[in-house]
């Protein structure tokens, strides 16, 4: 087990997944929709659902499955598929997953980081089944705050992370706040749009925590320990986390790992699809895209551009989650039809630089430049994300 598991041998067994892919890291698998599939169904199909994986898929029979939970606990348990399914209540959630890195590799552009590159589309909206966190570490009787119970920390069964040198799975963990609430919607899952989980999104049981950044949401579930530290995995020790723009490899210490906090809630994000960077369209067309509030903010608005931030107009938001307030866990798409062009009356070519902003109910908003939020990992990175198109006249004799 302590062996590297980056080699061939390891990743003969991964599953089939879907040619359309864009794939960013072959093994471990990183793949990403293209922009336009992406908004193609709000509820995004399995198969074209984002893959984040750090070390290659474990090939789990659910008969030899068990999940241990342990920790500050009062009764540590050992929970077959079976338990699960049976002893726990069934909910369904719609919660769209995003990794911290969406978006990475427009940061690499400005000034390169480190990890794998993502465009515009690792992210993806999902039903999740499966029981609450909450009832389960209810049942195990798990220890209050008082007692120092403040994180749950997740340990997967997907050993060979490059990263984690000793052996260890990739593991991650949130706050008891978030596992405990009542609101928080924090699911242990073993179905996805329907369905089995598949092997990629991590069969056979795996954390959805909504609202919060994709790492958190461990795959392959293995172990729960109630802890009052964080988890002592380096992808929230040592990955994860934002620094300021002056950090990086020659300058960052033990102690600013240490003090900075790791990342829990997503900010606001925003991207459009379509039309494709760089593309020529005629009139009328249709700007499309998604934004996404994070920690179950509810996007109250999205601006579009067409002149590179000059002047702003209301996009239509199409898909209207219905949460209560603060459990809106799914994205929105949006659209903006432009029929009509005053330059294209006397020019054959309009070249437009389009852009769009999201705003939730707390009237967050993303920031303009890519530079104001460089950080050496790449992560969060939710700048006004800019389309440069052109636009032809297609009868003109001009
Ligand atoms: N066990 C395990 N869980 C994991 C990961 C992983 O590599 N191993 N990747 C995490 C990251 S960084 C993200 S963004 C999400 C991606 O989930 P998905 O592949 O189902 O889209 O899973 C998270 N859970
Ligand atoms: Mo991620």
């Amino acid at each position: 087990m302590s062996e590297h598991k980056n080699d061939k041998e390891a990743y003969k067994n991964e599953p089939y997944r879907n040619q359309e892919f864009v794939v960013n890291f072959k093994d471990p698998f990183n793949a990403e929709p293209t922009p336009t599939r992406l908004i193609q169904s709000y509820i995004t199909p399995t198969e074209h659902f984002y893959v984040r994986n750090h070390a290659p898929v474990p090939d789990i029979k659910e008969s030899a499955y068990f999940l241990r939970i342990e920790g500050l606990i009062g009764k540590p348990m050992v929970l077959t598929m079976d338990d699960i399914k049976s002893k726990f209540e069934k909910v369904t959630i719609a919660a769209t997953l995003q990794c911290a890195g969406n978006r990475r590799t427009m940061m690499s552009e400005y000034k390169k980081v480190k990890g794998v590159g993502w465009g515009i589309a690792s992210l993806s909206n999902g039903t999740w089944s499966g029981c609450r966190l909450r009832d389960v570490l209810e049942y195990c009787k798990a220890f209050s705050k008082d007692s120092g119970a403040f994180h749950a920390c997740f340990w997967g069964l997907d050993f060979g992370c490059p990263e984690e040198p000793d052996g260890k799975p990739y593991g991650s963990s949130i706050t008891m706040e978030k596992a405990m609430d009542p609101e928080g919607d924090v699911l242990l899952a073993y179905e996805m749009n329907g369905e089995t989980l598949t092997r990629d999104h991590g069969y056979p049981l795996r954390v959805v925590a909504p609202g919060i950044i994709g790492a958190r949401s461990v795959k392959w579930l293995g172990r729960i320990i109630i802890s009052p530290y964080e988890s002592e995995s380096f992808f929230q020790r040592r990955d994860y986390k934002i620094f300021h723009s002056g950090i990086d490899w020659n300058n960052i210490t033990d102690k600013v790992w240490d003090s900075t906090p790791s990342l829990q809630e997503l900010s606001i994000q925003s991207a459009i699809c379509s039309p494709a960077p760089n593309s020529t369209v005629y009139l009328p067309f249709t700007i499309m895209g998604y934004a996404t509030g994070g920690g179950g903010r509810k996007i109250e608005r999205v601006d579009i551009s067409l002149d590179g931030g000059e002047s702003w107009d209301y996009a239509e938001i199409m898909t209207e989650e219905k949460g209560p307030v603060n459990r809106y866990w799914s994205w929105v798409f949006f659209r903006y039809t432009i029929t009509h062009l005053n330059q294209l009356d006397h020019q054959k070519q309009v070249p437009l630089k389009l852009m769009c902003r999201a705003w939730d109910n707390a009237s967050n908003t993303q920031p303009r430049d890519v530079k104001d939020i460089w950080n050496l990992r790449g992560v969060m990175n939710n700048c006004y994300h800019i389309v440069d198109i052109v636009v032809e006249n297609k009868k003109s004799n001009l």
